[in-house]
């Protein structure tokens, strides 16, 4: 069991927080300043918040004596990433009211919100709860958005996978109420009824040792990423019948520079579970051993890739046998061959329409070139489709009926959406960024206000040798902590220093290897000289159908 002699600061903080409360009430309602008190800014992420401040003004402030410019990111907990035209549409105004406006969708399917003040924050919550929304369990250490393959196309039984998102949310969600008592206003229990009713056998007292993650991917496409989280499910589907599900553990991208005990690892396959009770057992179990034997004391230690290199995915393998009470059963072969999401307009099995949205880094607003936000409002006004989120930060518009498609398709047209995904090319296409600056207190470099200018800048070279189509993946983030999941990119750059990144390469485009460092702390004109003669090599040197990563692989320019 994980040492419980030096527990972290965050331990102590959860042990006496009573259930997530701590004095978060009190913080609110002090309103000589934006911030929390410490110890509830470290609870707030549990509600799904993250105290941050605009960096892009600390100077200003601190020359004028003022305070940082404290404000709140929330992010939705949304299982699956799938929310109703309805749903949008509150998120719309809600957005409107109290953020920067700009609704980001992230890598892990979800939406965040910035900029929102502390004074507001409850009424974004109380919207989004109206909305049939909430935030819990998106930050924290807990279960956090379970992913899941966003097209319905990818199978005729997409319902039926995605429908675990849902299960596998509800099986982590804390027994606490404060969410509700804080947020919503909700009756404080009496000492007798909250002992009985907040009970947590999963959490405990002290939750999880760090973040949880889970993600579920359908075959052939991985664009959940599925062997970069901390479990992972792999739908097995024969004749249209889902027969169960290839189990992985121990995946994790977050690193620290210049601490070789941190690194990216990629999941390990530890069976097959061919039952929807074998499922939900096993992950509930898997969750338990990461509570159990996580590290305690070091949270840079702490996800379970660690913990599973520590006790041996053998070792790991048994004990979670011995909880679950069943063997897993012999892995069950599967085939990934994409990441990509399926952009533009597509039917399903049933005769239903899609419209896949290129939103680049996530963000939707309204520019001079498309307006996303407008077109979305306006679509979801319409009442005639769902929006779903991918994980490669991209909107689809779903459920169409064959008989409204005209319509959704005029709207895209006027607003630019349709012209704006179609013509942006195919690296930009597949890539992703990070946040970064502004808000992310953790970034060492831009993110997403950088990589589509580096891409304006690539694409002649792409073009240069005849790799325009070619849809290399790239990711950039602002710092190691693999937020784009840059470690499995073709082309990873990752932030060292404001306008530095390390150049990684050798991933392969179907996420299932890692890539390595190849130039360290390289700045852009570093970056274009060496893409450039890359380009060069792959273009003339490069076997039929052989992609980027498995070319920068085969010729040894990472080990
Ligand atoms: Fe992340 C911390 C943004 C996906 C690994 N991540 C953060 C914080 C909250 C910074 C902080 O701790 O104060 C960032 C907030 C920035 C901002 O201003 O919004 C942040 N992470 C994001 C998002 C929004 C990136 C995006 O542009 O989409 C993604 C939100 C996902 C979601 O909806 O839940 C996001 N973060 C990821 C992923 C990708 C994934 O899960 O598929 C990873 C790598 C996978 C993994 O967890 O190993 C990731 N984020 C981290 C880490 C490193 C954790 C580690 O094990 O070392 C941190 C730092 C930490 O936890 O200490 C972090
Ligand atoms: Fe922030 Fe780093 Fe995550 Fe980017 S990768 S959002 S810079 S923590």
């Amino acid at each position: 069991m994980s040492d419980t002699n030096k527990l972290s600061g965050t331990e102590h903080i959860k042990m006496k927080s009573d259930g997530l409360r701590g004095t978060l009430k009190e913080s609110l309602k002090d309103q000589l300043t934006g911030a929390l008190r410490e110890d509830d800014q470290a609870l707030v992420k549990f509600h799904g918040m993250y105290q941050q401040d605009d960096r892009d003004r600390r100077e200003e402030r601190s020359a004028k004596k003022l305070e940082w410019l404290y404000s709140y990111m929330v992010r939705l907990r949304i299982p699956g990433g799938f929310i109703t035209s309805e749903q949008w549409e509150a998120l719309h105004h809600i957005a409107g009211r109290h953020s920067t406006g700009v609704i980001k969708i992230t890598t892990r399917q979800t939406i965040q919100l910035h900029g929102i003040l502390k004074s507001h924050v409850k009424p974004t919550l109380q919207g989004f709860n109206t909305a049939g929304l909430d935030s819990i369990s998106a930050c924290g250490d807990v279960n956090r958005n379970v992913i899941c393959g966003a097209h319905p196309e990818f199978s005729p039984i997409h319902e039926e996978i995605f429908a675990y998102a849902g299960k596998l949310s509800k099986l982590g969600l804390p027994r606490t109420r404060a969410y509700y008592e804080i947020w919503l206003d909700e009756k404080p229990l009496t000492p007798q009824v909250k002992a009985e009713q907040e009970k947590d056998p999963l959490y405990q007292d002290r939750y999880l040792p760090r973040k949880f993650k889970i993600a579920i991917a359908i075959p052939p496409n991985n664009d959940v990423d599925v062997f970069a989280n901390d479990l992972g499910l792999i739908a097995i589907v024969e004749n249209n019948k889902l027969k169960g599900f290839n189990l992985v553990v121990g995946g994790g991208q977050g690193a620290t520079h210049g601490n070789p005990n941190t690194y990216p690892r990629l999941g390990d396959v530890l069976g097959f579970l061919d039952s929807e009770e074998k499922v939900l057992k096993a992950v509930y179990e898997v969750i338990t051993i990461q509570r159990d034997y996580g590290n305690r004391s070091d949270r840079k230690l702490s996800r379970i890739k660690y913990t599973i290199e520590r006790m041996g995915v053998e070792n790991f393998k048994k004990e979670l046998e011995k909880r679950c009470g069943f063997e897993l059963l012999p892995e069950q072969p599967y085939k990934f061959d994409s990441r990509s999401d399926l952009f533009g307009w597509h039917k399903n099995h049933e005769g239903k329409w899609y419209y896949t949205a290129f939103v680049e880094a996530g963000r939707v607003l309204d520019d001079e070139n498309v307006a996303f936000k407008t077109a979305f409002l306006e679509i979801a006004k319409t009442r005639k489709a769902n929006f779903r989120f991918t994980c490669n930060q991209n909107l689809i518009l779903s459920d169409i009926e064959e008989k409204d498609k005209k319509e959704i398709d005029a709207i895209l047209r006027k607003y630019n959406i349709i012209d704006h995904t179609d013509k942006a090319g195919a690296v930009r296409k597949d890539s992703i960024a990070c946040v970064a600056y502004n808000t992310c207190p953790l970034a060492l470099a831009e993110a997403q206000r950088y990589l589509p200018t580096l891409i304006t800048k690539m694409e002649p070279l792409l073009s240069k040798y005849g790799l325009e189509d070619d849809n290399i993946s790239v990711r950039m983030t602002g710092c190691p902590n693999g937020c784009g999941r840059p470690y499995v990119a073709e082309i990873g750059f990752i932030g060292t220093g404001y306008g530095r990144y390390n150049l990684h390469l050798g991933g392969d485009r179907i996420g299932a290897r890692l890539n390595k460092i190849y130039k360290e702390n390289v700045d852009e004109e570093a970056i274009l000289q060496e893409l450039d003669s890359l380009f060069n090599v792959y273009s003339k040197e490069k076997n039929k159908k052989e992609t980027f990563g498995d070319f920068a692989k085969r010729v040894k320019w990472v080990d």
